[in-house]
């Protein structure tokens, strides 16, 4: 397993080609599940969205990309997507964490073999 360099704590955790499949938009509204990247966001919930806890709001998305497949999760209902993991097709995962006040920061990653 790598180090964590601090430099990558605070980084864009996404891969390019991720929200490809992926609605941009101006925030999040009443649907779908949104997810900020930038100054942006896009809607994931179109791409393997569920409700898994039956409240009637997609909570998780299933995004695959060419290298990796992710999945966004909102754990608190407010449609935008708190938790990203991803595993990637070197055998590496990530685990982010996303509050409005910081963005999107690394909690855990490794290797999986
Ligand atoms: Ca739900
Ligand atoms: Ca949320």
């Amino acid at each position: 397993m790598r180090p964590i360099d601090v430099d990558d704590l605070f980084s864009d955790p996404f891969a390019p080609d991720l929200f490809d499949a992926a609605a941009a938009g101006d925030g999040p509204t009443q649907e779908g599940l949104w997810v900020s990247v930038g100054d942006g966001w896009f809607d994931v919930s179109m791409d393997g969205a569920v409700d898994t806890d039956g409240d009637g709001r997609d909570d998780t998305a299933t995004v695959h990309a060419a290298d990796r497949l992710a999945v966004f999760a909102d754990l608190d209902a407010d449609g935008v997507a708190d938790v990203y993991h991803s595993v990637a097709a070197d055998g590496t995962f990530q685990t982010w964490t996303y509050s409005a006040e910081r963005g999107w920061a690394l909690l855990d990653r490794g290797d999986l073999e």
